[in-house]
């Protein structure tokens, strides 16, 4: 095949409604920033975009959770998912957001083609609608039981539990997300891509273009929706969150999420190339190749043949990226197709689903708290673990051996040998290589093999296999130590301990160039000790890529073995954060029995002051109150003791329901009852006015 002469890769765009968890950084992130930074150092040309996905009713549904806006929602997870991404080493030439103004122009620009050239179809259909809201209910403004699976919590787009695409009108016993009351049908229109029309077209390219080279979970995916028969798909919703539809009659009506988002790969890349063309300072380095580009660019990475066009997403992803975001690229007739589609499936953690909403998780912000120094470690751990072929499962002891018995043991045990041994007998200077041997000529020979076994695997997305030929690198390394044991013959042969060290410490060097891409803090970090400029991979598998008498720099250590405490930490914060989100997504306690407003009328609640409180004698929980009720003091016995202290109480405004009839409580009349919240947990809070009232204020 002969090579591109460019190449656009894209991160698919998280959506800014929450955290992202390591197995989003698995599934797309790692190894797409793994594969970029392979072409930077191949001197391709490259563009790598990525961004937050700031629209769809999942964007919504959080501010209804958080009791805030989609705004606030946006801004918050974008600035998080943004920062722990740079922190990561995510090297995104730019992470843009679809609430940008350029990116509503471009999505509406594209909308307007396939609308003007005919390719859109109106349709009006019933969907379900919320009367107490006064709203349609798209996608996830609706939950029911997944048809397929019975989960009891499925969204009207998709079932977490079994990974089902659904549509609303599927959902057994629907309801509202915004009510909770079950939905109405009510007609409305909308614009509908025809898939159907490019089945032959789709099958033609996918099918039989890319059988060989596309993944067989990617393609297989493919088939079974091309074969099952394509159906038409509505690109637009009511909603009043979103790209607005650029059409006269489309009052409240929005783009569909999954519309925009792709095409947002396209309004990133233009937004590139705008701000490079002002901007230029940002982007000066390393990516040289943009010098002189003008803002009409991004147009060579999407719409000349000679690009390659590759996107990286999770499983989940796939239909969107091979099947509707093709058809729609194609129908404009002006855009390239994707090359490649090199789709993760999913990675488990510890035995089950990873989830963030169950608890079940390692959030990227969470990680990057606990190890804020070990960004490489988490991603050697994800590339070592990739769900390439099916899905794959993290476990913190993983983890933990990954580290200590490879990237401590082996890695950074070979580079630090090296180091300091040139530090002990050759002040800190690369040695003369004198007479080799045959083992120094085997290691040199094995060590020339190297990049490009390692880049034919990245070439063909082969992280893991990657991966390990980049441990097997420093591997050798380690072994030829070991072999020639250089400390065992400083009294006897000091120029050949010299050889043997200067054939390490070319290992090193190399390892600082073919370790970039998989671990960038950690290269950078050896290039500074062994004083190298950052080196391209074409250099890699070079044994004089340190001159002799090249004086290196301090030795410190690469990784920090991790011990059991902090491990089992972590095991134990898993357990406990999903015991905690089992609780809060219980459901709340059913209604009592109606009763009239009579009823209701005959409690006489008011709002009291405590003004004393003391334990009870052998009562682990009573506490004996006096409240000021407005009316008079009295006494009231109270259950509150496991949860407040008496000092903790008094003083403290309460609401007392006054006339409840005395009762006798471990021999002392209680005159009333302190009403409480009892939360999930069976934690007690008081009910107190938001600001002080007068004692004997009534409560309605
Ligand atoms: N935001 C779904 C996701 O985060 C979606 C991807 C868009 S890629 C264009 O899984
Ligand atoms: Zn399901």
């Amino acid at each position: 095949m002969t090579e591109p002469k460019r190449y656009l890769v894209t991160a698919a765009l998280p959506y800014a409604n929450g955290p992202k968890h390591i197995g989003h950084l698995a599934g797309a992130y790692i190894p797409s920033d793994v594969y970029v930074r392979y072409l930077r150092s191949q001197g391709r040309d490259v563009v790598f975009v990525c961004g937050s996905d700031e629209h769809g009713t999942a964007i919504p549904n959080q501010a209804l959770k958080e009791n805030t806006t989609p705004k606030a929602i946006i801004d918050k997870y974008d600035a998080q998912i943004r920062d722990c991404f740079f922190k990561l080493g995510m090297s995104f030439d730019i992470y843009h957001r679809t609430s940008e103004p350029i990116h509503h122009q471009t999505s509406q620009e594209i909308f307007k083609t396939l609308y003007n050239k005919g390719l859109l179809t109106e349709e009006i259909s019933e969907q379900y609608f919320d009367v107490t809201a006064n709203t349609f209910l798209a996608d996830r403004y609706i939950m029911g039981t997944c048809p397929k699976c019975g989960n009891p919590n499925a969204y009207g787009d998709q079932c977490e539990k079994c990974g089902s695409t659904l549509s609303p009108r599927e959902l057994i016993n629907p309801r509202s997300t915004l009510s909770g009351n079950p939905p109405v049908l009510k007609s409305t229109k909308h614009w509908y891509l025809p898939l159907q029309n490019y089945e032959t077209w789709l099958s033609d390219w996918i099918l039989k273009s890319h059988k060989d080279d596309w993944k067989v979970n990617v393609y297989g995916q493919c088939k079974s929706w091309i074969d099952a028969g394509l159906q038409p798909r509505a690109m637009t919703r009511d909603l009043d969150w979103g790209i607005k539809v650029p059409l006269p009659d489309a009052e409240g009506k929005v783009l569909y999420v999954w519309f925009d988002a792709p095409i947002g790969y396209i309004s990133a890349t233009r937004a590139l190339f705008q701000e490079i063309t002002t901007n230029k300072t940002k982007f000066a380095t390393p990516q040289k190749y943009f010098a002189g580009a003008t803002a009409d660019d991004w147009k060579k990475y999407w719409q000349d043949k000679d690009t390659k066009l590759l996107h990286f997403v999770g499983k989940d992803n796939i239909v969107f990226h091979c099947i509707i975001f093709p058809i729609m690229l194609h129908a404009t007739g002006e855009y390239i197709l994707p090359d490649n589609v090199p789709a993760n499936e999913f990675m488990n953690l510890e035995g089950d689903k990873m989830s963030t909403s169950r608890g079940w998780s390692i959030e990227m912000h969470e990680y990057l708290a606990d190890f804020p120094d070990k960004p490489d470690v988490l991603r050697y751990a994800l590339l070592t673990n990739l769900p390439e072929t099916k899905d794959s499962e993290f476990t913190w002891k993983d983890f933990q051996a990954k580290n200590n018995n490879e990237l401590v043991a082996i890695f950074g045990n070979f580079v630090n040998r090296a180091l300091v041994l040139t530090q002990k007998y050759f002040d800190n200077k690369v040695p003369a290589l004198g007479v080799l041997s045959e083992t120094d000529s085997k290691v040199l020979a094995e060590l020339k093999e190297f990049p490009s076994r390692i880049g034919q695997s990245l070439e063909s997305y082969r992280f893991r296999e990657a991966t390990a030929g980049l441990m097997d690198l420093a591997r050798l390394g380690n072994k030829y130590l070991a072999e020639t044991e250089p400390w065992k013959l400083a009294k006897t042969d000091m120029a050949r301990v010299g050889t043997i060290l200067n054939v390490a410490l070319q290992i090193a060097a190399n390892l600082s160039i073919v370790a970039e891409p998989f671990l960038p803090f950690s290269a950078t970090k050896l290039r500074e000790m062994l004083q190298q400029s950052a080196g391209k991979w074409a250099q890699a598998g070079n044994s004089e890529l340190l001159a002799v008498g090249h004086s290196l720099g301090a030795p410190t250590l690469l990784f920090e073995k991790i011990e059991d405490e902090v491990i089992n930490a972590q095991i134990k914060k898993l357990n406990d954060n999903k015991k905690a989100m089992e609780l809060a997504n219980q459901p709340a306690e059913p209604a009592k029995p109606e009763i009239s407003f009579d009823d209701f009328q005959k409690m006489d609640i008011r709002v009291g002051t405590i003004l004393q409180a003391e334990r009870v004698e052998k009562s682990k929980k009573l506490l004996k109150l006096q409240v000021d009720t407005g009316i008079d003091t009295r006494t009231v016995m109270s259950g509150i003791a496991e949860h407040f202290s008496p000092e903790e109480v008094t003083g403290k405004q309460v609401t007392i329901l006054v006339n409840l009839a005395p009762r006798k409580i471990m021999g002392v009349e209680s005159q009333g009852m302190i009403l409480m919240a009892a939360d999930k947990d069976g934690k007690l809070r008081l009910l107190q006015p938001n600001e002080g009232v007068s004692p004997g204020a009534t409560v309605s």
